[in-house]
C-alpha cells in the first residue's frame, strides 16, 4: 500500500488527486491548441476546477514526440498570465516547464508546484530554484528532448531502469538542496517509452514498485499514444480525444494502486473515478468523514 504524503501548498483530500491539464500551446497533440488564447486558457482552468480538478497544470511548451522547443520568453508570455489569474482565483496551480526562469516567474505569480518533465536535466538552474522556493516539484523520468526522445527508448528491464534513473535524479536534486518532502515522482509515460514495446504497460503493471522510492507518484497517461494504440481499430489508432473513457479506467486503477495524483485532460470522468476508487477501498467510510461533499439526492435509492 502507498504511504500517505502531504506536499507543501497542495491539498490533501485523503484520496488520489486530479490534476487537470491546460496546454497554452498551439500544437499540443492531445487537445490540438484549443486553449492557446490566455483568456480561453483561464476560462478552461476554472471550468476544470468546477468539474473537480484539485490542481490545474499550466504548460506553454508542447512535449509531443518530435516537438521543437519554444523560446523562454514565448513560454513565459503564454503561461504567466494564466498562472497568475488562476492562482488569484484560489486555484492550486502547477506550472509544466523545464526552465528554471519560467518556474521562478510562475511561482512568483502564485504556482504551488513545478512540474518538470525533464526531472531537472534540461536546465541546471532548476534544482537551485526548487530548493530556494520550497515549492512541490514533480520529477519525471526523462531521457532527452522530444525531437529525438523515442530513439532513447532502449531498455533491458524498463521498470528497474526507470526506478533507478528516478532515484539518481532524486539524489541529485537532494544534493543540490531540495528537501525530499518537496518531491513527487512520475514514470514519464510516453517519454522515451515505445507503445509497440509495451514499456508504458510494464510501468503501470508494476506501479507499486515505485513506492520503494518513498515519494508520492503521479500517473500521467491521459490521451497518450499507448492508449490510442490499445484502442485502435480498422481506421488505425483511436483519436486522442476519444481516449477519455480509457483514461478514466487508468485513473481508477492508478488510484487503487496508490497513485498520489493523476494528470488528465478530461477532468470530470477522472474526478468521478478517484471518488469511486476511494469509496471502494474504504467501504464508503469517507462519506461519514466528510471526504465527499454532501448534497441532497432527490429521487435516488
Ligand atoms: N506529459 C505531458 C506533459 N506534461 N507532465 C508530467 N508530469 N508527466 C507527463 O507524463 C506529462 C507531463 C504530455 O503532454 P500533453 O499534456 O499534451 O498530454
Amino acid at each position: 500500500m502507498a504511504p500517505k504524503h502531504t506536499l507543501p501548498g497542495l491539498p490533501d483530500k485523503g484520496r488520489c488527486l486530479v490534476m487537470g491539464v491546460v496546454n497554452v500551446t498551439p500544437d499540443s497533440f492531445s487537445d490540438g491548441g484549443a486553449w492557446f488564447d490566455p483568456e480561453r486558457a483561464i476560462e478552461h482552468g476554472l471550468r476544470l476546477v468546477a468539474e473537480g480538478a484539485d490542481i490545474v497544470d499550466v504548460g506553454g511548451e508542447s512535449t509531443r514526440p518530435g516537438a521543437q522547443r519554444v523560446p523562454a520568453d514565448e513560454e513565459l508570455r503564454r503561461v504567466e498570465p494564466v498562472v497568475r489569474e488562476l492562482a488569484a482565483h484560489g486555484v492550486a496551480v502547477s506550472v509544466d516547464t523545464m526552465r528554471a526562469e519560467v518556474a521562478e516567474r510562475s511561482v512568483e505569480a502564485g504556482a504551488v508546484l513545478v512540474n518538470d518533465v525533464s526531472g531537472g536535466l534540461a536546465d541546471p538552474a532548476m534544482a537551485r530554484l526548487v530548493a530556494s522556493s520550497g515549492v512541490a516539484y514533480v520529477l519525471m523520468h526523462w531521457r532527452g528532448h522530444s525531437h529525438d526522445m523515442q530513439s532513447r527508448a532502449v531498455y533491458t528491464d524498463v521498470v528497474r531502469e526507470v526506478i533507478d534513473e528516478l532515484r539518481d535524479r532524486m539524489e541529485a536534486m537532494i544534493s543540490a538542496g531540495v528537501d525530499p518532502d518537496q518531491i513527487v515522482l512520475d514514470p514519464g509515460l510516453g517519454f522515451s517509452k515505445r507503445p509497440e514495446q509495451a514499456h508504458n504497460w510494464a510501468l503501470l503493471r508494476h506501479l507499486d514498485r515505485f513506492h520503494e522510492l518513498g515519494r508520492p507518484v503521479l500517473v500521467a497517461g491521459s490521451r497518450k499514444r499507448f492508449l490510442s494504440r490499445l484502442l485502435s481499430g480498422a481506421e488505425g489508432d483511436r483519436p486522442f480525444v476519444e481516449c477519455d473513457a480509457a483514461t478514466a479506467a487508468l485513473t481508477t486503477l492508478s488510484a487503487d494502486r496508490g497513485a498520489w495524483a493523476v494528470r488528465v485532460h478530461d477532468v470530470r470522468s477522472s474526478a468521478d473515478a478517484v471518488r469511486v476508487a476511494a469509496a471502494w477501498s474504504d467501504g464508503g467510510a469517507g462519506l461519514d468523514e466528510g471526504r465527499f461533499p454532501r448534497t441532497a439526492v432527490r429521487g435516488g435509492r
